[in-house]
């Protein structure tokens, strides 16, 4: 669909066939917008249901023109789960979890790399870069190789959860630690595109990824017959998902699809919280925290670049935003995995244990239709369950007796 780059600070809108990043003007960030009025002659509620469920359902609201150049391994589609076990350990009145690990990398971040590699493809990109804390690099490794380009992938120091690591490494991208932490490495990688510019940055400043992301909040409002829930909970760190969330929303109240948008309910980690610390303070800007900490190393970021949009999606939705400790990261990622049955990297978790503080210190009602997006797949990063629930292995002779003894009263 015909598009324009509009400046999320000082609105400029203007055209152009190639990736930008910048406002021209202003050098804020971009977002893309379309003419909704001209949208709404091709789009209506039928059009979608003549797709699977996926994020290439939604390409009439894609800013893609040469559909013969999308790169895809399947990414959308993701269950919305019911969670009776956990709706009733919290006595609320309805729980879904929106579970982005079933994505083809495990992460919600192949929903933002189809568009924008497909996008890179149409400007014939020969190269991709990003940083991450895991993610991204391992979605785009992925999609590069599909694509036929090459990657490069800046890492912070310290470490990256070992899933991550190792699917970045069989897809062959280059990759590159930085001494120091994620955001030096995209301190790093964006003055790399600054001096290669023929090298297309894929962090969420493109804006072609945060238009692929959208379709998380298209695919759940259909999923639940375009009646929207009173809020969507999810773990916030460089903050593009949860604007890319906001606007999905927004643009289907636009074209008439849905009447109300959920409120925006971002929860980070308390000693990597920059947003949750302004929204506390009501504050316009942020500080940033020069060495976050925590065990979800997903979002372990102490300056996110989209934190803008991310405190406008949450003051316009009257949402919130709110820290959790690592410890109630890990009690919620084994209450999920043992209740439910989703296994969920720390990061994901934290949005399950947002939602029981929330609840606990009364800013959410047990009354209120409730969505927690689960970004990235448990088994992305192991050695934290193997450091968190250190249960001794049982052995025993080939016996029936060795089995009933160990098993005891167990069974009954
Ligand atoms: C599982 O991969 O930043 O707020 O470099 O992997 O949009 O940054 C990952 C982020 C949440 C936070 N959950 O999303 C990266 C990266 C998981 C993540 C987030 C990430 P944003």
């Amino acid at each position: 669909m015909d598009y324009f780059f509009k400046c999320i600070n000082c609105g400029f809108k203007f055209k152009s066939e190639k990736v930008e990043y910048y406002c021209p003007k202003c050098n804020d960030l971009l977002e893309i917008t379309y003419d909704i009025e001209e949208l709404k002659n091709f789009v209506s509620k039928d059009t979608f249901e003549k797709y699977p469920l996926s994020v290439w359902r939604y390409k009439e609201l894609l800013p893609i023109k040469d559909f013969s150049k999308v790169v895809s391994l399947g990414e959308g589609g993701t269950t919305l789960h019911e969670c009776k076990n956990l709706r009733e350990i919290f006595n609320i009145k309805s729980l879904l979890v929106k579970n982005e690990g079933e994505n083809p990398t495990g992460s919600f971040k192949d929903r933002g790399m189809t568009v924008a590699i497909s996008k890179a493809l149409e400007n014939k990109v020969k190269i991709v870069a990003c940083a991450s804390t895991g993610n991204t690099s391992a979605s785009l490794a992925a999609y590069a190789a599909k694509a036929n380009i090459k990657s490069i992938i800046l890492i912070p120091e310290g470490k990256v959860a070992l899933g991550k690591m190792v699917q970045a490494i069989i897809h062959g991208a280059k990759i590159i630690q930085i001494n120091g932490n994620f955001d030096d490495a995209l301190n790093s990688v964006k003055k790399l595109v600054e001096y290669y510019p023929q090298i297309c940055l894929l962090n969420s400043i493109n804006p072609f990824r945060i238009e692929g992301q959208k379709t998380l909040a298209m695919e759940i409002c259909n999923q639940l017959n375009y009646n929207v829930p009173d809020a969507v909970i999810l773990p916030v760190g460089n903050a593009g998902n949860i604007s890319a969330v906001w606007k999905g929303f927004n643009e289907f109240k636009e074209l008439g699809l849905i009447k109300n948008v959920p409120r925006m309910i971002g929860i980070q980690a308390e000693k990597a919280a920059p947003l949750a610390k302004a929204f506390k303070e009501g504050k316009n800007e942020i500080s940033i925290v020069n060495n976050p900490e925590t065990i979800a190393t997903a979002i372990k970021i102490g300056a996110p670049a989209s934190w803008k949009k991310a405190l406008k999606a949450v003051r316009n939705s009257n949402g919130l935003l709110e820290v959790v400790s690592d410890d109630e990261i890990i009690e919620a990622q084994k209450l999920l995995a043992r209740k439910e049955g989703i296994f969920v990297e720390p990061a994901s978790a934290a949005s399950i244990a947002g939602l029981k503080k929330l609840l606990e210190n009364g800013q959410l009602d047990k009354y209120e239709n409730i969505i927690c997006i689960t970004t990235g797949h448990g088994l992305k990063d192991p050695d934290v369950v193997l450091k968190t629930c250190i249960e001794p292995l049982i052995k025993v002779s080939p016996t029936i007796e060795e089995l009933k003894k160990v098993l005891g009263g167990d069974l009954n």
